[in-house]
């Protein structure tokens, strides 16, 4: 099957991905670094649309003016060349030994101050650069003994420093969003804001709650074993969903990052199902960049990174066409129906229905058979079964 991706796609990659030169707690890097003008031209020609980068990804850390200038001068030529857009920018608060405790939420207060400021710098490049979205993912944000962070001090911490972001944002004018990366541990033992649902209860407590949103990640919810589409359901749910890292994932074990739907695959299959049809008109749920944050593995030489680039695009791809198949079936429309699935968007008391007139309702309770109600059986392996088969093309 031909599958070639194009700019409607909206693919976009990390900087730091197709970068990774594979260095690992136990090894050295296998891959010589690569240079970001050329992954610029290089993911231009497979047909993403988007790059992204922490600020160190095109600028390393603790360069002067005059060489910082001169590497963003490079990757905005090749941007012009290439027409490749930068849809995210994100920060890197966790590579520099100074970052050990964390940035926001360091217990070392010049840390905090430091950290502050090292994301102002990378907010006015993002915005420079045409961003939308600023991702921040807490890596250091945690710790490994309980006695050493007051948790609670870190959060108000936290808050103070995604709010002074989104002030310093709103005062310049820059229209940009935030986008919250949880993730539960590694590289600290555990990491603040670990899922989805932590990040969104936290954003909550902002004061610019409504300029913060989410940037789940595959992997990082499946290391907690949790369903990654229930996750990105429910961010949608709440209008939080700004961002998303792809990438593939075998449940609870350190941070795989390999290529999307190459760990769980029927749930990469109901994932592409809800962003492409979750829309409460049918349309897609999402429309924003479909990112992908996965490492290269450590055995591939740059002929494998981009096989491995391509492999994603063709995973989403595959996966989309699978989809449109499962829900254009007549017969998956007849199991979902067989199954009450759109019966569940029918509102549980009827248009008007006061709790009076649900109280004298003698057909819910009083007159209701549960034992005849319990008899249904809803059909659910059926229609897991329909999509498989969609999933492996057997249909
Ligand atoms: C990020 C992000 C991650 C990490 C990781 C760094 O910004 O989204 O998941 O950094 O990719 O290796
Ligand atoms: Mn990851
Ligand atoms: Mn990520
Ligand atoms: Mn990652």
């Amino acid at each position: 099957m031909t599958v070639q991706p194009t700019r409607a796609d909206k693919f976009s990659f990390g900087l730091w991905t197709v970068g990774w030169t594979a260095r690992d707690p136990f090894g050295d890097a296998t891959r010589a670094p690569l240079d970001p003008a050329e992954a610029v031209h290089r993911l231009s020609e497979l047909g993403a649309y988007g790059i992204t980068f922490h600020d160190d990804d095109v600028v390393p850390f603790g360069s002067d003016e005059h060489t910082r200038d001169g590497h963003l001068a490079r990757f905005r030529k090749a941007l012009d060349e290439t027409g490749l857009v930068v849809p995210m920018v994100t920060t890197n608060l966790f590579t520099h030994p100074v970052f050990k405790d964390g940035g926001f939420t360091s217990n070392d207060r010049s840390v905090r101050r430091f950290a502050l400021r090292k994301v102002m710098r990378n907010l006015d490049l993002a915005a420079e650069l045409g961003a939308r979205t600023f991702v921040m993912w807490g890596g250091r944000e945690g710790s490994e003994y309980d006695s050493a962070k007051d948790v609670q001090a870190a959060l108000d911490r936290y808050r103070e420093a995604v709010d002074t972001l989104a002030q310093y944002s709103v005062d310049r004018g820059y229209g940009i969003r935030f986008a919250l990366e949880p993730k539960p541990n590694e590289p600290r033992g555990d990491i603040l804001l670990p899922t989805v649902g932590h990040a969104l209860a936290f954003i909550a407590q902002l004061q610019h709650h409504e300029l913060v949103g989410v940037n789940p990640e595959v992997g990082h919810e499946q290391m907690s074993n949790l369903n990654y589409t229930h996750g990105i359901a429910q961010a949608l749910w709440q209008g939080k969903l700004f961002h998303l890292d792809l990438n593939g994932q075998h449940g609870p074990k350190f941070d795989q990052d390999l290529v999307f739907g190459h760990g769980d695959l029927l749930n990469a299959f109901s994932l592409v199902d809800l962003l492409e049809h979750g829309g409460p008109g049918g349309g897609p749920a999402y429309d924003g960049p479909r990112h992908f944050d996965y490492k290269p593995s450590r055995t591939e030489d740059y002929a494998g990174v981009w096989e491995s680039a391509k492999a994603n695009m063709r995973m989403y791809l595959l996966l989309k066409e699978r989809a449109q198949a499962f829900r254009a079936d007549p017969e998956v429309r007849e199991a979902l129906a067989a199954s009450g699935v759109a019966e569940l968007a029918e509102p549980t008391l009827a248009e008007g229905e006061t709790i009076t007139d649900f109280l004298a309702d003698r057909g819910t309770f009083e007159e209701f058979d549960p034992d005849a109600a319990a008899e249904r059986g809803f059909g659910f392996v059926r229609l897991n079964q329909l999509a498989i088969d969609h999933v492996l093309r057997a249909r």
